[in-house]
């Protein structure tokens, strides 16, 4: 007896033989009721790309300010003004101190991001990179999303190639994926207004991949979009992949409505977040790696979404504001013994990696 439905039969072919599934199918898959069967497959495509290797990182967030000049209704980290309560700027020295701390207790990799600031300078971003490449030479700095990127280079009037060349000789190692929440231009602007557009989002980490510079992807699902917009999202990437091969994951990020201007909404359910991940794995057929984000989805759900097509856990993370501000529940931190026992009991082989999935230890 098979646990494939029949009108699964003929994707599941099409997995085994590594054959691309169009959009239809796609939807189709997105809209099927049998969860267990779309983890199957996913499990499936998964080892025929990573085996049973489950991959982590030893890694660290700072956000370097929470003021923004835009006013995203998914968001509840930005503040408008200085003089609101809990607002922040960080220095360079106490960033370096934070980067110090983190790098004596063995983080590898700085996801540094924040929101537009109004005024700081330029000069500031590279100063960052710079001090800290200078400090911790064998850091990697996943730092600045394209949003941010776009920001730095119309303030300074700089095209976003001229500023991505000149933070990567700075110190910066690659780009994460924030900021590409969902490219339909029917839903962006009633949750993110005013951020740039899908098309440009994928332009920006088209320029990294052209400087040799990786990224991450990401799509925020779980909030007023349709099945199709999600699949065109991923279409969109999967397509951009073809072109550059400058993507080293995707990570699917669930909406998180508390305290935001769309607390009126649910958010995704389990269901949801596990039906995401396995069609990501299932769509995405040139992305080797699709990044569970435990504190978007709680350490267990991260860890059941291994047998739905994820083969990386991010990561031991420390602190984290954006998700809290929103409502997350889950904790700030996972040590390598939690990760490597969260990997080892979904059956799967733990493997450390560093920033670009060149493999530290295995366990
Ligand atoms: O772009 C903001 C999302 C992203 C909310 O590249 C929200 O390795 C849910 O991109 N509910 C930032 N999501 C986080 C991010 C990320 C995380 C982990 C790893 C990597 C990587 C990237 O968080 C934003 C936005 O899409 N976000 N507010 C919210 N209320």
């Amino acid at each position: 007896m098979s646990i494939l439905p029949e009108d699964l039969q003929p994707i599941a072919e099409k997995i085994e033989n590594k054959e691309r599934l169009t959009k239809e199918e796609g939807i189709f898959l997105m809209e099927h009721p049998n969860l267990a069967a779309l983890g199957y497959l996913a499990d499936r495509a998964r080892k025929l790309k990573t085996g049973k290797q489950v991959f982590f990182n030893n890694n660290a967030h700072i956000n370097y300010s929470n003021l923004c000049v835009m006013t995203c209704k998914l968001c509840n980290f930005y503040k408008n003004s200085a003089d609101e309560e809990g607002a922040y700027t960080m220095d360079r020295e106490q960033i370096l101190e934070k980067a110090r701390a983190y790098y004596q207790a063995g983080v590898r990799e700085l996801h540094i991001v924040g929101g537009l600031h109004p005024d700081l300078p330029y000069q500031y971003y590279l100063d960052i990179l710079k001090s800290l490449r200078t400090e911790m030479p064998d850091i990697s700095l996943k730092a600045f999303t394209a949003v941010e990127i776009d920001y730095f280079a119309k303030r300074e009037g700089l095209s976003s190639k001229e500023v991505l060349l000149e933070l990567k000789e700075a110190g910066q190692t690659s780009l994460p994926g924030g900021g590409a929440e969902l490219f339909s231009s029917r839903v962006r602007p009633m949750i993110a207004r005013g951020k740039i557009s899908g098309e440009k989002y994928l332009a920006i980490h088209q320029e990294a991949h052209s400087l040799g510079l990786p990224t991450n992807a990401t799509m925020l699902y779980g909030h007023i979009e349709t099945t199709e917009e999600r699949i065109d999202h991923l279409i969109q990437l999967r397509e951009a992949q073809d072109e550059s091969g400058g993507f080293q994951c995707f990570i699917p990020l669930g909406f998180h409505p508390e305290n935001t201007e769309l607390a009126h909404l649910a958010g995704p359910s389990g269901y949801d977040d596990l039906r995401v991940i396995a069609v990501s794995r299932l769509m995405l057929d040139n992305f080797e790696y699709i990044k569970a984000y435990w504190v978007m989805l709680t350490p267990k759900l991260a860890q059941i979404s291994l047998a739905f097509g994820a083969n990386d856990l991010d990561g031991t993370v420390r602190e984290e504001k954006i998700y809290h501000a929103a409502g997350s529940k889950s904790p700030h931190f996972q040590s390598i013994e939690t990760l490597v026992r969260l990997i080892r009991d979904s059956g799967n082989q733990p493997v450390e990696r560093d920033s670009i999935y060149n493999i530290v230890r295995e366990y």
